[in-house]
This record gives C-alpha cells, sequence and structure tokens, in this order.
C-alpha cells in the first residue's frame, strides 16, 4: 500500500476562495503536502486526465467544469492515504456526503464537488505524473 495520493482543489473552490479552507481540512486530518501548484487546463487536458471517463454521459460536461478556471494538483502523503482521503473528501455527490467531509463543506453539485481524489494507488501514481515531473517532491 503507497503512502501517496494525488488531488486537486477544483475551479469553482479556487474561484470561491476556498482554497484555504480546503487546505486546512487535508492538514488537520493528517496529510502532508508533497507538490503543489496553480494551473489551468485546457477542455483537451482535462480531456485527457479524466480519459477513464470518455464513454460517460458526464464526460464533456467535466471537460467544461474543470478547464474553466485555474485548479490546485497537490500530490499528499499519509499511511493509508487513498482510503483516508477518499474518507475526507466523502461522497461524490454532496447531497450524500457525510458531515465533516470537504465535499458536504464546499461542493455544490456533483460537478462542482470542490475537491479531486485518487481512486487507488496505481492511479494516484498516473495522476500525479500528470501534473508533477518528480523534482517538485520532497
Ligand atoms: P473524483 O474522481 O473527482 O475524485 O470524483 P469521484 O471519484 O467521486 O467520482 P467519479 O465517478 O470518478 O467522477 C469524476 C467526476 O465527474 C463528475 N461527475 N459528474 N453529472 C454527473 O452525474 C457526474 N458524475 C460524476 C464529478 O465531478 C466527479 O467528481
Ligand atoms: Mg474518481
Amino acid at each position: 500500500m503507497s503512502n501517496k495520493t494525488f488531488t486537486m482543489v477544483k475551479p469553482h473552490a479556487v474561484a470561491d476562495n476556498n482554497i484555504g479552507g480546503i487546505i486546512q481540512m487535508i492538514e488537520t486530518a493528517g496529510f502532508r503536502i508533497v507538490a503543489m501548484k496553480k494551473v489551468l487546463l485546457t477542455s483537451e487536458n482535462a480531456g485527457k486526465f479524466y480519459e477513464v471517463h470518455k464513454e460517460r454521459p458526464f464526460y464533456a460536461e467535466l471537460c467544461e467544469t474543470m478547464s474553466a478556471g485555474p485548479i490546485i494538483p497537490m500530490i499528499l502523503e499519509k499511511e493509508n492515504a487513498v482510503a483516508d482521503f477518499r474518507a475526507l473528501i466523502g461522497s461524490t455527490d454532496p447531497a450524500d456526503a457525510a458531515e465533516g467531509t470537504i465535499r458536504k463543506k464546499y461542493a455544490k453539485s456533483k460537478g462542482e464537488n470542490a475537491v479531486h481524489g485518487s481512486d487507488s494507488d496505481e492511479n494516484a501514481q498516473i495522476e500525479s505524473s500528470f501534473f508533477f515531473s518528480g523534482i517538485e517532491q520532497f
């Protein structure tokens, strides 16, 4: 089991000045930020990142939503990082997200759900490599 995961603060949360609030929840939960930057994706690059979802009905909407403004991609470190981070962010749909989760506090809808969180160690590695070369990580 890896001790790293990958996350992005989504455009609406950046636009609403919630980067700090979200990072505070992440750090309070015991995650260490290994790498972080601010990036504006083109719709095409969002499409590459979310290629696994390309057959799903929400794919076009997802690519537009994720390229609507800058995002904050981060690599996070903690024991059991992937599973613990999925628990911290809560359900995809904020209507189902538990109290105390990031999505309960900051998500507006299924599409504008504040943050991304990798769903496996393998995807955490692939997604981290999409944004970071390796030299930033310490
Ligand atoms: P994420 O990948 O962003 O951490 O979210 P997730 O695992 O909870 O959800 P996933 O099934 O991987 O879907 C990726 C993102 O697509 C958007 N989505 N929209 N309109 C819809 O029905 C719908 N379903 C999913 C969400 O923004 C979700 O985070
Ligand atoms: Mg996912």
